[in-house]
């Protein structure tokens, strides 16, 4: 029996509905195999545990984390703590406590999903977010607060060593991809020193892998491209900032926000990775029962993979192309499915795919 000791951070909001979820879905999954089994520990990290005990992680948290195989996390962000707040002291103090520095958001249009755009069927693409530098590098501040001449800075900063290491990690995902093709997006006509490194380095790094093809966009020209020539992109490698925004954009092309994972992977393993859906808490339908668990079950997928469970990792995948293809829909894709209803279906998909499967 191979056991997975998963740490378990549902935070806020819909994280709490779709992390459920994909709990039951790889319970199912266990049951299904046999030979594999979970063992989830629920930690309360949250807005609500933020208020209570005015942290988001306790003591001697991230210690006790990092004993975990894998980190399967919802949403942080609430109408009661400031965004700014949440983000860096939950889910940023995770990433770089554990030197989550690839990003990884992969966007293609499952079967039976409609898209607004046109050609969404030839979207593939993964887009690698440097995740541990750059705008999110937590450098900056503020002087002469409420005063006129207030000024806040943010500080962007990257290191050869930062830089470097996402740019091999991006050529080794190109690598492993059939089209073999990686296109590099910075903003190296404004910003001129950070974006400048990437755009060097990326080429430095570019002669180790003459196998793979390269080309270079601006971050503004390619959000053009991606609706205009979805098919000419494959894996794409940005910032923290510039990858956060296309990212989102790739997954309203592919459907809906409610659909797309992400895995902030510390490749080394020295520290365990963390796996999210990559929307947020959802204020709008938080507490009504309706998001699109699919974003949770696709990130189950991708945690899968890196646990090394490739069998249970197809069959999870087929089931969710299965569901999708049927039909069945939450209401962020034009449907009426409760969360409940899409969860028990792809459940009841595991247990009756054969064995041969
Ligand atoms: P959001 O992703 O929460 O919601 C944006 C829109 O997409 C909403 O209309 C929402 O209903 C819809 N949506 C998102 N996920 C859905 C799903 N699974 N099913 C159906 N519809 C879905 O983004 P936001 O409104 O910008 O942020 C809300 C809160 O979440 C904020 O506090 C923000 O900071 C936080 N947030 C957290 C993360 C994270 O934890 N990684 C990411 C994004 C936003
Ligand atoms: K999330
Ligand atoms: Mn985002």
């Amino acid at each position: 029996m191979r056991q997975h000791k998963i740490a378990v951070i549902p935070g806020d909001g819909i994280g709490i509905e779709v992390i459920e979820a994909g709990k039951q879905v790889l319970q199912a999954l266990a049951e299904k195999s046999g030979e594999l089994s979970f063992e989830f520990s629920d930690f309360p990290w949250s807005s609500d545990y933020y208020l209570e005990h005015g942290r988001y992680i306790p003591e001697g948290g991230l210690d006790e984390l990092a004993r975990f195989d894998a980190i399967y996390f919802g949403s942080v962000g609430s109408q009661q703590v400031p965004d700014h707040v949440s983000l860096w002291d939950l889910r940023l103090a995770i990433c770089q406590g554990f030197d989550q520095y690839a990003n990884v958001r992969p966007a293609r249009l499952l079967p039976g999903v409609n898209s607004r755009l046109q050609g969404a069927e030839k979207i593939d693409w993964v887009i690698i977010r440097e995740n541990s530098e750059g705008e999110y590098s937590g450098n900056g501040g503020r002087v002469h607060r409420g005063l006129p001449e207030e000024i806040g800075t943010e500080v962007s900063i990257f290191s050869r060593k930062g830089v470097e290491r996402i740019h091999r990690f991006a050529f080794e995902m190109a690598r492993s991809r059939p089209r073999k093709k990686l296109t590099l997006v910075t903003k190296s006509n404004a910003q001129r020193h950070g974006m400048v490194l990437w755009d060097e380095v990326f080429f430095e790094v570019a002669k180790d892998y003459p196998e793979v093809e390269t080309d270079r966009e601006l971050v503004d020209a390619v959000t053009t491209r991606m609706v205009l020539k979805p098919d000419t992109l494959d894996t794409v490698v940005a910032t923290n900032l510039h990858a956060d925004i296309i990212s989102d954009l790739a997954a309203a092309l592919t459907g809906s926000l409610g659909i797309a994972p992400t895995a902030n992977l510390n490749p080394e393993r020295t520290f365990p990775s963390m796996f999210e859906p990559i929307h947020g808490s959802a204020f709008d339908i938080a507490g009504q029962g309706i998001a699109n668990p699919v974003g949770a079950f696709w990130t189950a997928v991708m945690m899968l993979e890196h646990l090394g469970e490739a069998t249970a990792a197809e069959r999870l995948m087929a089931a969710i192309e299965r569901l999708t293809r049927s039909g069945i829909h939450s209401q962020d894709l034009g449907g009426t499915a409760t969360t409940r209803e899409l969860t028990q279906a792809i459940c009841e998909d595991i247990r009756q795919q054969s064995d041969q499967a």
